[in-house]
């Protein structure tokens, strides 16, 4: 039978979705975080899904983007990457983004944010229209489930008083107690049994601390310490040698990669990064200096399942090891990143999940985590479906927000609580 795989409609939908208080170096996390939800449909009436951020920089690249792309077929997806769209450099906001902790920003990378969404749905609708599941065309999966961590974050029990937002029932977690407790209902409600605390928000000190009562009531099992680049040289190495044998590996201590490479120069604690390498052109100074062990995709900003896995083949001919970031996202994020994890043979770290932070998703069915690991789809596509109603509920809190919301800001949402914040300047110790 031959199918018509015309893009006949692009879809974009912004939405805006809960959020917890969680805290991080910058700042802390609004009530409300800003995604685009992508749908690509062809002739025939198939739907392909991607999901990105939704901040306004990325939806003005997408709207341009989404009419490009009518009229050309799914199977397009190289030429999709060549397209000409202007980014607004003015939107581009300098080396380091504030809001998001994903390193440098340039016009290319926030083009391949953009252009990822539209990969994925375009391989989505494509599988749909096979009958086959994403990771069949990205040359099929090596495993059936892949391995997350917990992710662990300081948090406030609410959102300041007066702030709209939807309530959490994960409480506080200020201290290293606060912590284990956290640790442990993840555990309990989704299994996990490896678990990433997100640090620099409080002095070292008390990170230390957290990660060393996590150990004692969680022994033997794979932790991480992230700081967002908030240390010095010396204060990573420190924190390198009290953790060192606690740590499958430590992330991002130090800003950049001249900073990583003196770290993991002095000390034999594997160093990760969602910062220092987040584009091809920073691989070969960092690989090169030996800055980094492991390198933590996240194929919103890398462009793509694709590019994931060709960055995947990089690291695995470096010798370095990859494994995934994330940031806040829903499941159609989240059923992208388990399928093409699913065929990178190298994988030998569990991968970050922000997803069980979010009470509210676009699905009609929730991805669900069992012993930590989500189950590979061998369904037609990701394997999900849209719930449009809920889609619509969130599209109108977006349209219903004054503009305030719709972009990420971790130091502003901090300044309600503590009107003299200002993003710190880093290391701040
Ligand atoms: O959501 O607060 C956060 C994280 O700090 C996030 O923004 C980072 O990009 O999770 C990320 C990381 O691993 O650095
Ligand atoms: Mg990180």
């Amino acid at each position: 039978m031959t199918r018509d795989l015309t893009v006949t409609e692009v879809r974009l939908t912004p939405i805006l979705v809960a959020d917890p208080p969680l805290l991080n170096t910058q700042g802390v996390h609004q009530p409300y975080t800003p995604r685009l939800i992508v749908e690509v449909v062809t002739a025939d009436g198939v739907t392909g899904l991607g999901e990105t951020y939704g901040d306004t920089k990325y939806l003005e690249l997408a709207r341009p983007l989404a009419d490009r792309l009518t009229g050309r077929q799914i199977t397009d997806v190289n030429a999709l990457f060549g397209l000409d769209i202007a980014v607004n450099a003015s939107r581009v906001d300098g080396a380091v983004d504030v809001g998001g902790l994903r390193g440098v920003q340039t016009a290319d990378k926030l083009r391949l944010s953009v252009l990822s969404a539209f990969e994925v749905a375009c391989l989505d609708a494509l599988g749909r229209a096979l009958g086959l599941p994403v990771h069949a065309l990205l040359g099929g999966k090596v495993r059936d489930s892949v391995e997350y961590s917990a992710y662990l974050f300081h948090k406030w029990a609410a959102h300041p008083e007066g702030v709209p937002g939807e309530k959490d029932d994960w409480g506080a977690a200020l201290d290293p107690a606060g912590v284990v407790e956290q640790a442990r209902r993840f555990k309990e409600r989704h299994g996990f049994t490896s678990f990433k605390l997100k640090g620099g928000v409080f002095p070292p000190e008390q990170e230390i601390a957290a990660v060393r009562a996590l150990a004692e009531a969680f022994p033997g099992h794979p932790l991480r310490l992230d700081p967002n680049g908030a240390w010095s040289v010396e204060t990573s190495l420190r924190v390198a040698r009290e953790l060192g044998d606690l740590l499958e590996y430590l992330e991002d201590p130090a800003l950049g990669t001249p900073a990583m490479a003196e770290v993991a120069a002095r000390t034999d604690v594997p160093l990760a990064t969602n910062m220092c390498v987040t584009t091809f052109a920073e691989i070969a100074e960092a690989f090169t200096k030996g800055a980094v062990q492991v390198v933590l995709c996240d194929h919103h900003y890398w462009g793509g399942l694709r590019n994931t896995r060709q960055l995947a083949a990089i690291c695995s001919a470096f010798g370095v090891g990859v494994s995934m970031h994330s940031n806040t996202h829903l499941g159609v994020s989240l059923a992208a990143m388990t399928q093409v994890a699913a065929t990178v043979p190298d994988l030998h770290h569990a991968c970050d999940s922000h997803y069980p932070w979010q009470s509210e998703d676009v699905l009609t069915e929730r991805l669900a985590f069992d012993g930590g690991r989500i189950a590979v789809s061998d369904a037609p596509g990701l394997g999900v479906e849209l719930d449009r109603d809920e889609l619509a509920r969130l599209n109108r809190r977006w349209t219903e927000d004054d503009g305030a919301l719709r972009d990420r800001d971790d130091a502003a949402a901090m300044r309600v609580a503590e009107p003299d914040w200002v993003t710190p300047t880093m290391p701040r110790w």
